[in-house]
């Protein structure tokens, strides 16, 4: 065999011999001693050598995923090290589902990538700590957890005694978005009675509208079921940064000849790589989707069969009134929730199968043709259709009508309305940015009418809403407290809204006439809805709190009007404020006691949520840092000194409405009598006992990193073996009734506030913007490329990718105009408020537009303050309707979202004496 000789070698690199490259002590290498034969027995041993081989050996590998709210969940290898976490690796192994769909590997971002070294920076927590100092000063004692619990578990039990249950605020966010984790705090909540706000309204990330055409909105596309689609609009998203290990799904959606869209306001990394970029103007989403419906409708594109089985256009309208015909108006004691077609076969009207008041559950329409358009009489009352509603309404949004307001030209409107009406699977992506504007409920809802008009559900398309949830049954058992006792749930927006002090916020910002110009409704109307969805029951509100305890949840990071909201809450929760963290984040910072909490590689859990069929592992890679213990636990270890002290203290039962919460067995019921006492225990009880796993050991999960789940998983309708999972097929083709009102897909709402704001069918409103306010620039604030929200902010790895620094971003002639360089430190600022932060130019931005990406922690701006300190929000009326249908507060389905984007500011660059000692607050 040919063997390459050291001195070959360094000939063939040209620095044998005395030459000039050789000179001085530039070559350690020359003192090393030749070797000729480096697989002989003589070979010297050299030491140093080891060391490179070293960084690949390792004593034991885990596995894990990420438990933080990026909806990627990936599987990782996760290789230990004399008790450290060293590196982490993409475990790659997922089974291909079906031949012909790409598989779903390497699955993985450059955030999991570094997490072994962000677990071990300055800010991870380690031990429980007591507050020293005031609130927020940062002085700290290092106490035993025996200590921390019992301190706590009185504070508690003294709130329950002065005040009773209801007092408790025990929100757990969006850090724990694992089986495991997630459910030891809500079990905890379900057994306390603590106020815990709903998850997704709560961040702005309902997609309202969603749920009003189809009863949900939480039945989506896994990622590979993007693959076949031949026509994929990227609405409000940008997945590039935001789902980066399911992108390549869309990309490769490509092979088929798809056509890919995006509208956007920036040319962000997903658009950059699609057929065409439409440019839109900010919050403007409805209009070009009601000018899409209108070129549908004008030119013929729709599909009569697919409206007339599956929504409720052809469902007849009285003329009179605007309301929907029901059995109620033509019979004594006839049903308020059964609706009529009329018949063009009999020439009559039918009642339609499948609403929520029919005993004939499907959509099958049995020999009934159902009129889409016409007038009729029925027992003397003048009818029509819905799709007559939606017509007339349609008809205003012509393309060169829109072209102002959207940015895009009627041309490009009327091609794309015929791609999306020609395409065989059509999808149009909504990202959670939708929902975070006061007007998603009219873009879903128009989106889904251009779908619906076009016949794309089941197989062939449909909106895809960026979330599936999927069947646990095991989890939600153990999270309700076996649905025997219940946490006070509310509105996120709502609860956000009133008990942050936001509305004074909102009045300093914008001016009330022209925002009723804008989005429909003033601060004055929307206060009077607000106080009417309380007291009509529609939505629940719960008050001031006592105390607070807050898990996994950066809220005085991520509310807007953050200070007030933090100061608010600080005043309200006088006597106890614990966190339950990983790290000591903006929220952790103003603790009574912090709790210290395991991170990924150190607890067991489960995580499926995402748009995979893959249930992910985590096994206790490693032990936790200092003394933090898994979120199952502590909750445990909390309960235990709350029995006992209420035990020694005498706290007997206490009634709670229907309720009691007995404090004397807290602890046995939180660990089922011991049962279930450890993250350990859960995780196998889950996995063992959930029928969507299909009976695997722990021990058989744990070895192989994940479990693909089974037919069992899908809500809705099962999870197919081979085949990816299109939403709604149960509907499309089993005939099955959509959760809404009518059992259709839902463009008719007569709903007493949609009717007083014009609503009842799919229209277009603005945002609410600079011309609400006395400030000129849009803004808005997506989720950024490196970091997911506050996690992984500080890491050096990834700072080094960016500024490293709070930047905005600038259109290069707006930066012109107001004398701003790039890397130039700007004042950005509107009535409540001002922040500083690094210019960055970024030519695809509009120039009446800056953008930031969210999540900088408020330590890292200067002086402290951070952007979202100055975001006004109010919120959207209709969100917070109820007692219509499937209208009404419903947790993670309907209700009121936090609004994001509707803030406006001013730009100049700082001054240098504002920003002398940026450490100063
Ligand atoms: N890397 C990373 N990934 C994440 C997260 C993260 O923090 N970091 N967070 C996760 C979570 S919780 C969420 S909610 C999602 C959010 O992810 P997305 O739903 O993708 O939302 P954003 O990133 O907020 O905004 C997406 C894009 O919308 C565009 N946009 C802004 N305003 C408008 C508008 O008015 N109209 C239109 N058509 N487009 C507009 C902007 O180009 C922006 O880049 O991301 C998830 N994934
Ligand atoms: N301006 C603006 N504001 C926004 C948004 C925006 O686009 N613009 N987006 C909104 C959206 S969609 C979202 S989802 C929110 C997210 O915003 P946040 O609620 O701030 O989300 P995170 O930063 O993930 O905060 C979760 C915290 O949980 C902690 N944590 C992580 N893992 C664990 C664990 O295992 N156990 C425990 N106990 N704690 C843990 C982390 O330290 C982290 O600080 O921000 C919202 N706010
Ligand atoms: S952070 Fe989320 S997307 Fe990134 S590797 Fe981890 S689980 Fe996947
Ligand atoms: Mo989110």
């Amino acid at each position: 065999m040919w063997k390459l000789k050291r001195r070959d070698f360094l000939k063939g690199l040209g620095i044998t011999g005395t030459g000039a490259m050789l000179s001085g002590n530039v070559w350690a290498l020359n003192r090393l001693e030749p070797i000729g034969d480096t697989l002989a027995t003589e070979y010297p041993y050299r030491g140093w050598e080891d060391l490179y081989r070293n960084e690949w050996a390792w004593d034991s590998v885990g596995h894990a995923a990420h438990c933080i709210n990026c909806m990627g969940n990936c599987a990782w290898n996760v290789y230990v090290k004399d008790g450290i976490v060293i590196r982490e690796e993409q475990i790659a192994k997922y089974p291909q589902v079906n031949p012909k769909v790409p598989d779903a590997n390497p699955r993985g971002c450059q955030k999991g990538a570094i997490h072994s070294t962000a677990m071990y920076e300055a800010d991870r927590l380690r031990y429980p700590l007591k507050r020293a100092g005031e609130r927020g000063e940062g002085k700290w004692q290092r106490i035993s957890w025996d200590q921390a619990t019992e301190e706590v578990a009185d504070k508690i039990i003294d709130i329950f005694e002065k005040y009773g249950p209801g007092k408790l605020k025990t929100h757990q966010g969006s850090g724990n978005q694992t089986m495991v984790r997630q459910s030891g705090p809500s079990r905890f909540a379900s057994l306390v009675g603590g106020i815990q706000l709903d998850g997704f309204t709560v961040v702005g990330d309902l997609l309202t509208g969603a749920h009003l055409a189809y009863g949900t909105p939480l039945e989506s596309f896994t990622s590979d079921a993007w693959f076949d689609a031949d026509y994929i609009l990227m609405g409000m998203i940008n997945p590039n940064a935001t789902r980066i290990p399911d992108a390549h799904y869309l990309w490769e959606a490509k092979y088929n000849g798809a056509r890919i869209t995006s509208t956007a306001p920036d040319y962000n990394p997903s658009a950059i790589h699609t057929d065409l970029w439409m440019p839109i103007n900010q919050g403007t989403d409805p209009f070009f989707a009601m000018s899409l419906a209108n070129v549908i409708i004008e030119e013929n594109l729709y599909k009569p069969a697919f409206m007339k089985e599956q929504t409720d256009l052809p469902m007849l309208v009285r003329v009179d009134n605007g309301k929907l015909l029901r059995e109620a108006d033509l019979v004594e004691g006839g049903d308020e929730e059964v609706f009529y077609h009329w018949d063009l076969n009999s020439g009559q009207a039918v009642k339609a199968k499948g609403s929520m008041g029919s005993a004939d559950k499907t959509l099958q329409l049995d020999g009934v043709d159902p009129a889409i358009e016409g007038e009729f009489e029925v027992e003397g009352i003048a009818v029509t259709t819905v799709f007559e509603q939606v017509k007339r309404e349609a008809a205003r949004f012509t393309p060169e009508s829109t072209f102002e307001t959207t940015n895009i030209h009627p041309d490009v409107v009327r091609q794309e309305a015929r791609h999306l009406a020609k395409a065989h699977k059509a999808i149009v992506m909504l990202g959670y940015i939708t929902s975070s504007y006061s007007n998603c409920l009219y873009t879903c809802w128009s989106y889904a009418l251009t779908l619906a008009l076009t016949g794309h559900g089941g197989r062939t398309g449909g909106l895809d809403t960026s979330w599936i949830s999927w069947n646990h049954p095991r989890w939600t058992e153990l999270a309700t407290f076996e649905g025997k006792k219940s946490a006070r749930y509310e509105p996120g927006g709502l609860g956000e809204f009133l008990r942050g002090g936001m509305m004074e916020g909102a009045r300093e910002h914008f001016d009330n006439a022209k925002l009723k110009e804008r989005v429909g409704f003033d601060l004055d109307d929307l206060e009077s809805m607000i106080n009417e969805s309380i007291d009509e029951g529609w939505m629940p509100y719960h008050g001031e709190i006592k105390g607070m305890i807050s898990i996994a949840d950066n809220t005085f990071r991520r509310n807007k009007f953050a200070d007030r909201y933090r100061d608010e809450h600080l005043r309200q929760a006088s006597e106890l404020y614990v966190n339950i963290n990983v790290r000591m984040d903006s929220t952790a910072e103003w603790a009574d006691y912090i709790l210290p909490a395991a991170s990924h590689y150190e607890a067991w859990d489960l995580r499926t949520q995402g748009y995979h069929r893959f249930c992910n592992i985590f096994t206790r890679s490693v032990e936790p840092v200092g003394e933090s213990k898994p979120d199952w636990d502590i909750m445990a270890l909390l309960t235990k000194k709350i029995q006992e002290r209420a035990i020694a203290r005498g706290i007997g039962p206490i009634q709670d409405g229907e309720v009691t919460r007995d404090l004397h067995t807290i602890h046995d019921d939180f660990t089922r009598n011991g049962e279930l006492s450890t993250d350990l225990a859960v995780a196998r009880y889950i996995v063992e006992n959930s029928p969507e796993f299909g009976g695997v050991t722990l021990e058989e999960a744990a070895e192989r990193g994940f479990i693909v789940m089974n037919e069992h998983a899908g809500i809705n309708q099962p999870l197919p073996k081979d085949e990816p999972y299109n939403p709604f097929v149960a509907q499309t083709e089993g005939k099955k009734p959509y959760d809404t009102l009518t059992g259709r897909v839902t463009f008719y709402c007569d709903h007493p506030r949609f009717m007083k704001l014009k609503s009842s069918v799919p229209t277009a409103r603005l945002y609410a913007g600079p011309e609400a306010s006395n400030y000129p620039l849009h803004f808005y604030s997506p989720h950024a490329r490196w970091g997911i929200h506050s996690n992984w902010r500080s890491n050096k790895y990834l700072l080094r990718l960016q500024r490293g620094e709070p930047n905005i971003y600038i259109n290069p002639k707006l930066a012109k105009q107001r004398g701003i360089k790039d890397g130039d430190t700007v004042r950005l600022f509107n009535s409540t408020g001002e922040f500083f932060a690094q210019a960055k130019f970024y030519p695809s931005i509009p120039e009446h537009s800056i953008m930031m990406e969210h999540g900088w922690e408020p330590h890292q701006y200067i002086h402290r303050k951070p952007m979202n300190n100055s975001m006004a929000t109010f919120l959207q009326p209709l969100e917070l309707t109820g007692g219509w249908g499937h209208l009404g507060f419903k947790y993670a389905l309907w209700n009121a979202n936090q609004l994001l984007h509707e803030s406006s500011f001013d730009i100049e660059l700082a001054k240098a004496e504002d920003i002398a000692d940026p450490r100063t607050v």
